[in-house]
């Protein structure tokens, strides 16, 4: 098989990617791992940034988004017996949309099937070869066995933190930066109408909780636990006993509304950045060369502006012969990347407690300040709402 550009993942950045390109008349065929079905039902992200928003209406993918999708202004930072709005508009004039990444993976691949895009799902044995040649390509067995060979103009590994490309760029040329956080969060899908307009962060002696959502019937909520965490020794009650605790059931007449919890899992968290995201002829987006923590909502936001810098950079390298923008891509994504992956950190230690009580002054006072200082406000915000794409 020959293409143009050969693309290996089917999550967000992979398929937005073939569908950017397609926009300029590139052809692509994305290889996946996994069966179209998984890949659509992996609960995920839930908050686009603005500039996701933009960028997905720009090509034609944001007509269910702006139906079924629900416009934040901000967010609620609280801790024990306070409650404070953070309104994104106001201070930035930039809104965040509740719209589950289930939903955009839904939509990219309904976008993708209308326009013949070929998708090899249930591929296996994925491999990279002659990466610093002008014809790289990508060997993989298909769902029948046969083996394969793609060759392509370029490779653009979206294959996820578990993928193999990010291993393709060899020793002595990558780096690599990692923070492993000592929690992880427990998450619930739960069929029960949202007990709050916008999402609540919540700092409290015993963790964090967080009260997100994905429609007026299904909420999200996240605990902070330790490591190692076996989801079978939090029954529903505790789980809806601790967030009642944590989120402040009670305080000022609110109340958190339990109801059936239909998906429990436990997700460890960590930061990791691998540089360059460029080596030869293969391009790296999205997790595949980051990874965030999930208390900013970053993940899936750069993976999107991971592609929307890539995507014009391949269409003039491979229409124009014109190297500039693939030549500073990585750079230019980085410096986003690392933007997000500070504020991820940042989010992440202000509200997770540690058995530190000088830790907990510290995070107090940020969040006293955060939700009283125009500027320290001004800054969360423009951060969570997102920076423009050509940040
Ligand atoms: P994805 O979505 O992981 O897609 C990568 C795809 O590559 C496939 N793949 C391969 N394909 C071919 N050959 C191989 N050898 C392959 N190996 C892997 C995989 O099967 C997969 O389909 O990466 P992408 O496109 O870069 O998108 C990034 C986002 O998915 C990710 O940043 C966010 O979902 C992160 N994330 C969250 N972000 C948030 O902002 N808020 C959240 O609440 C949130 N929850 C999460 C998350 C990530 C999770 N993961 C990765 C474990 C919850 C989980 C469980
Ligand atoms: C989610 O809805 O899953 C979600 C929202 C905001 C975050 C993390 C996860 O910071």
């Amino acid at each position: 098989m020959r293409t143009e550009v050969a693309i290996i993942g089917a999550g967000p950045a992979g398929l937005l990617l073939s569908h950017l390109l397609a926009q300029d008349g590139i052809e692509s065929v994305v290889i996946e791992t996994r069966s179209a079905d998984y890949v659509a039902s992996r609960i995920r992200a839930g908050v686009l940034e603005h500039s996701t928003v933009e960028l997905l209406e720009s090509v034609g993918l944001g007509d269910r988004l702006r139906r079924e999708g629900d416009e934040h202004r901000g967010i609620y930072l609280q801790w024990p017996g306070e409650r404070h709005h953070l309104d994104f508009v106001d201070l930035t004039g930039r809104s965040v949309w509740i719209y589950g990444q289930t939903e955009v993976q839904k939509d990219l691949v309904a976008a993708r099937a209308a326009a013949g895009q070929e998708i090899h799902y249930e591929v296996t044995d994925t491999a990279l070869h002659d990466l610093d040649t002008e014809r790289p390509y990508v060997t993989f067995t298909d769902v029948d066995g046969a083996a394969q060979r793609l060759d392509a103009d370029v490779v653009v590994g979206c294959d996820g933190s578990f993928g193999p490309s990010r291993a393709a760029v060899p020793d002595g040329v990558k780096d690599s930066w990692e923070r492993v956080y000592p929690y992880s969060w427990l998450g619930i899908l739960a069929d029960v109408a949202p007990s709050t307009d916008e999402l609540i962060y919540a700092w409290h002696p015993d963790g964090f909780a967080m009260h997100s959502m994905r429609s007026s019937t299904v909420s999200r909520l996240y605990l902070q636990v330790p490591n190692g965490t076996d989801v079978a020794d939090w029954s529903d009650d505790r789980i809806w006993d601790s967030l009642a605790t944590r989120l402040g059931h009670g305080h000022d007449g609110w109340q958190l509304n339990p109801g059936p919890i239909t998906e429990k899992s436990v997700l460890p968290m960590r930061s990791f950045v691998q540089t360059p995201m460029r080596h030869g002829r293969l391009f790296l987006a999205g997790d595949a060369a980051h990874i965030v923590p999930p208390t900013g909502a970053k993940g899936l936001n750069l993976a999107v502006a991971d592609v929307g810098i890539l995507a014009p950079a391949l269409v003039a390298l491979l229409r124009k012969k014109d190297p500039t923008l693939a030549d500073s891509y990585s750079d230019n994504a980085l410096r986003r990347v690392w933007r997000c992956t500070h504020f991820s950190w940042w989010m992440t230690t202000m509200l997770h407690t540690s058995d530190d009580p000088f830790d907990a002054q510290l995070q107090l006072s940020q969040l006293r300040w955060v939700t009283s200082s125009w500027a320290g406000a001004t800054g969360l915000a423009e951060n969570y709402a997102g920076l423009p794409i050509g940040f």
